[in-house]
């Protein structure tokens, strides 16, 4: 498990599960909606940890609609499906924006380090934009806008993860490389969309991802916090630990500014 030794120009990050602990938020947006359209459905934790292999809401919503273990199977239309998230995305705002998904540990530090670095920041999610947009003004405030150079959201690729769409576009309007980029994601799916777009990726357990199969990643931190502690640790003792802290030291190395 190593990083490569080289800087990076631009970190990349998802949002559920990496900025925050969103999906209980999601699930409870979900069975608040299925609750208003009287659809009869509840999504339990065990059921959604299932479901959650099916990337996108829309998809979630279609993908339990039709399954032959759900009781209350029914046919829903394209419009249909996109009027339960409309409201479902509406009510995730909501309860985003009184405080329900604060940043994981670690996050806010390696945003403005990555910033005083002169690191680009970019967003490459499954999520919907209004549900990034919402995240992040309740995280950052006003100066939400200015901090990432390049968000890429739900519906604005052809296929979500695990295809690579969301992150060559990424790449495309960062105009890298991937192997200038590092992405900093928590879940098997999210390891896949990256590594084929040639991204090397660190991945933060998260609550119902922690137990993917990481295989092929760069390196695997319980949090940002964890990863700042190894890297700050190791620039006090002034060596080099392991290939591993110093993969995670090199993250936060990148493009210092020609003054420093
Ligand atoms: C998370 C997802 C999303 C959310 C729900 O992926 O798969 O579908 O569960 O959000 P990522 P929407 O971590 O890549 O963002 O309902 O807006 O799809
Ligand atoms: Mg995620």
């Amino acid at each position: 498990m190593s990083l490569p030794a080289g800087r990076f120009a631009a970190l990349i990050f998802d949002v559920d599960g990496t900025l925050a602990e969103t999906e209980e938020t999601h699930r409870r947006a979900f069975n608040e909606t299925f609750a208003y359209f009287k659809l009869g459905w509840d999504w339990p934790p065990l059921l959604y940890r299932r479901l959650l292999r099916v990337t996108g809401g829309k998809e979630r919503i279609a993908a339990f609609a039709r399954a032959p273990e759900n009781l209350g199977r029914r046919h829903l239309s394209a419009d249909e499906i996109a009027e339960l998230h409309r409201f479902k995305t509406a009510r995730f705002g909501q309860l985003v924006s009184g405080g329900g998904c604060p940043l994981r540990p670690g996050v806010a530090s390696v945003v403005e380090r990555a910033r005083q670095r002169g690191l680009r920041l970019a967003i490459a999610t499954t999520t919907a934009r209004p549900n990034v947009e919402a995240l992040l003004r309740a995280a950052w405030g006003s100066e939400a806008d200015a901090l990432f150079d390049v968000i890429v959201a739900g519906d604005e690729v052809p296929r979500k993860k695990p295809a690579p769409d969301v992150y060559l576009k990424v790449l495309a309007l960062l105009g890298l490389e991937g192997g200038d980029c590092l992405a900093i994601e928590d879940s098997r799916a999210g390891l896949l969309a990256a590594g084929a777009a040639g991204v090397a990726v660190l991945i933060t357990r998260s609550f119902y991802f922690g137990d993917d199969d990481f295989e092929g990643a760069a390196a695997v931190v319980e949090n940002l916090a964890e990863a700042m502690d190894i890297g700050a640790m190791d620039q006090e003792n002034g060596k080099i630990m392991s290939s591993m802290r110093s993969g995670i030291l090199n993250i936060f190395e990148i493009n210092p500014s020609p003054e420093t």
